[in-house]
């Protein structure tokens, strides 16, 4: 899968992708990142990609033309699958739609900045706006980096045990269950008997109780979906 993202700060987001998990994704050619300095398709002795905005009011909006010119760019070496942009009115991104877009071959994110791109991108080029929760960033780059990361983790082969993105947190509407690891007993505390049981079948009742109780506590409304979905 490969993802191109349109920034004014691709200094941002070198880290993200550099490490770990998604580190040895792009080594293994599963997950392909490039970043795209927006202001090299700006225009002008100062490349402005921002300017006031129509009607007057504090806050700049990126330009129509460095933009389009990118986009254009971009779309004319490869078909995208979804062209998205990262802002606070988008629709609330989750695992499901994290599971959808892993599916795809190509994917470009546009970031948001300012006070966001001129309404004409949207409407031209934006074919899906996410937001990562209702909350407002100073830009849509840590956006894009999390959606990269939700979404590259699932791509077969990425995991090494492939089988674990099935279990975590949200992927069948429920909160993981608690873990633990060595020592047994730490300052008190005694990890649950029967993680220590070797019962594999008494350990998978035991996380999935968990995790239901975790669930029923600390998120009603999952559980609530949950609950309604599977006749428990
Ligand atoms: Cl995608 N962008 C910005 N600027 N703020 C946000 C966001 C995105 N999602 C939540 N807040």
């Amino acid at each position: 899968m490969r993802f191109d993202i349109i920034t004014v700060l691709p200094e941002l987001l070198e880290s993200p992708f550099s490490h770990s998990i998604l580190k040895r994704a792009r080594e293994k050619n599963l997950l392909e990142v490039y970043c795209h300095n927006l202001r090299d398709y700006a225009s002008g002795k100062h490349r402005q990609v921002d300017d006031y905005q129509f009607g007057g009011g504090a806050g700049m909006v990126m330009k129509v033309e460095p933009l389009a010119a990118c986009i254009e760019q971009l779309c004319s070496e490869r078909k995208y699958d979804e062209i998205i942009y990262t802002t606070p009115d988008g629709q609330t991104l989750n695992q499901s739609a994290c599971n959808r877009l892993s599916m795809l071959e190509n994917v470009l994110i546009i970031c948001g900045h300012y006070k966001g791109i001129d309404e004409r991108i949207r409407n031209q080029y934006v074919t899906l706006e996410i937001s990562i929760g209702d909350y407002v960033l100073s830009g849509g780059e840590l956006a894009a980096a999390i959606i990269v990361d939700a979404v590259g983790r699932l791509l077969p082969g990425v995991l090494n045990d492939e089988t674990s993105a099935l279990f975590d947190s949200f992927q069948d509407d429920l909160l993981a269950p608690p873990v633990y690891t060595r020592p047994a007993e730490w300052q008190g505390q005694k990890v649950p008997d029967i993680l220590l049981s070797g019962n594999d079948k008494l350990i998978a009742e035991w996380r999935h109780e968990q995790s239901l109780e975790r669930t029923r506590t600390r998120r009603p409304d999952l559980y609530e979906k949950y609950i309604k979905g599977h006749g428990e």
